[in-house]
């Protein structure tokens, strides 16, 4: 990035002497940005491409973040999480849910803490629960797990 001593036209000395030298600078550098063509003046498209270039990039980015798959498009499910943050987290419980009566056993719920890097422990998930199946093991549903999870700080 080029300073203000070296840019193509002279800072009036009534300005250098009011400005700080290093305040300047920073706002020469960012005009300069702006003066696309160097005449040492903002034209309007220059002002407006700028911007336009700066908000085309967060955009991109932004698109890049919500396709997951980098497969060049957003599908649905892609677009859900980002309104729907739990929404991963769900889909996995009903992966391990093989009977899919909405619950999970502690040690399903513990695979699923493993793979999110939930920091819980099995004596932990077992107090959100009082449920257990017919031999005795705990079981958590899945709002229960989440609401826990939830209150643990994940999101
Ligand atoms: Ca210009
Ligand atoms: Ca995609
Ligand atoms: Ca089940």
């Amino acid at each position: 990035m080029r300073s203000a001593e070296n840019s193509e036209f002279k800072i009036p000395a009534e300005i250098t002497e009011l400005i700080p030298p290093e305040k300047l600078d920073k706002i020469k550098q960012a005009f300069d940005q702006l003066d696309l063509n160097h005449d040492g003046k903002i034209e309007r498209e220059e002002y407006v491409e700028h911007l336009l270039a700066k908000e085309r990039e967060k955009l991109n980015k932004r698109f890049d973040y919500l396709d997951k798959d980098h497969d060049g498009t957003i599908d649905f499910e892609e677009f859900l999480v980002a309104s729907e943050p739990n929404y991963p987290l769900l889909k996995r419980f009903k992966d391990f849910d093989s009977n899919n009566n909405g619950l999970l056993s502690v040690d399903e719920a513990l695979q699923i803490a493993e793979e999110f890097s939930f920091p819980i422990t099995r004596e932990w998930l077992e107090q959100q629960t009082n449920r257990v199946d017919y031999k005795g093991r705990k079981l958590i549903s899945y709002n229960e797990y989440l609401g826990a999870v939830t209150r643990f700080g994940f999101q």
